[in-house]
């Protein structure tokens, strides 16, 4: 086998939303890489990694086709991959591992501001612009019903004012672009956001290992996002009290007082935020010399 063949791609958007947010994400699992010339390409300088940096769209085909180990898309842009093979009678080759909890996004029908709609039926014989064809197509067939689907590439918004299509099928996140074309928002067809995906494909035992250990450290990266480790004295009569009142912290450790027999030291990782409130109820609660401090790395 080639060393090039033993080292993992994986595809990523090369400029667009999802970019910075996916170099940051690898970077954070310690990855350090260097551009290419003419920027497809990032070479992992410190494991056997290589970036692919592609349209969003042709990432979960590199990955199924077997091109690249492990993508990082939009989900809207995966279940299109995944439902348009099926729609084909074909199987997408690739695995949903995690949500990576940035790219938040809908996928939604709107209609022209002022249009009467009381649930997918109203979409009966209708004409929907999309780029988003397959998945469409399926939220039509799940609700049975008959639509004209008009398919496009881009400017899907200003469809209706052209009298190309009743309502659109696109991808809304402020609302902003829908409002600036005199649009609403009329129903859901799905929630997204950025996944990453792996082939379904046999890896050798070496590229496995570390794809296994990207994976862990991408995990350890998400888990400690919103976590923060939180330290307090407590009375020991209130002990039961101040642990319920630590937001998602799994068996704190209770650490004993020098000089002190009625007072502990209770240290916990909070899985969710720590807000204010929460101090003000732990001290309330009998709680003192509270501190809250950041998680940078969590391995389980
Ligand atoms: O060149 P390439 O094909 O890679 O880029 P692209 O233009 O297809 O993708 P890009 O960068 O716009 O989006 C990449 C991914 O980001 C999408 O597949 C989604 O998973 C996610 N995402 C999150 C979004 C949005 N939010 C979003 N708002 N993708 C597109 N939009 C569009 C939306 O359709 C609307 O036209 O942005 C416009 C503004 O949205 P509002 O609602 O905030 O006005
Ligand atoms: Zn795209």
């Amino acid at each position: 086998m080639k060393t090039s063949e033993q080292r993992i791609k994986i595809a990523l958007q090369k400029s667009g939303r999802l970019t910075d947010h996916s170099l940051d994400l690898l970077a954070r699992c310690g990855l350090m890489f260097t551009r290419s010339k003419d920027k497809l390409f990032c070479y992992g300088e410190n494991m056997p990694v290589d970036l692919l940096l592609v349209r969003d769209d042709d990432i979960p085909g590199l990955v199924s086709d077997d091109v690249c180990d492990l993508g990082i898309a939009g989900l809207n842009v995966v279940q299109e991959k995944r439902l348009e093979m099926r729609q084909q009678g074909k199987t997408a080759r690739f695995e949903q591992i995690y949500a990576l909890d940035f790219g938040h996004c809908r996928l939604a029908i709107a209609a022209p501001e002022g249009a009467d709609y009381a649930g997918p039926e109203s979409l009966h014989d209708s004409r929907i612009a999309t780029s988003y064809v397959a998945t469409l197509r399926d939220f039509l067939q799940v609700h049975d019903i008959q639509a004209e689907i008009v398919y496009l590439s881009g400017a899907v918004e200003i469809a209706p004012q052209l009298g190309r299509a009743d309502y659109i099928c696109d991808l809304v996140s402020s609302g902003a672009t829908l409002l600036a074309n005199q649009l609403c928002e009329v129903q859901t067809v799905m929630e997204s956001e950025a996944v990453i995906i792996q082939t379904s494909q046999t890896l050798s035992a070496a590229k496995q290992a570390w794809v296994n250990r990207i994976l862990q450290r991408l995990d350890g990266v998400l888990q400690v996002r919103e976590s923060k480790y939180v330290m307090l004295h407590a009375p020991r009569s209130a002990l039961d009290r101040i642990v319920a009142l630590l937001p998602g912290a799994e068996s704190p450790t209770v650490i004993p007082l020098e000089g002190s027999d009625d007072k502990v030291a209770v240290h916990a990782v909070c899985r969710e935020n720590v807000f204010w409130e929460t101090l003000e109820n732990l001290q309330g609660a009998g709680a003192s010399s509270l501190l809250v401090l950041p998680v940078e790395k969590m391995l389980a």
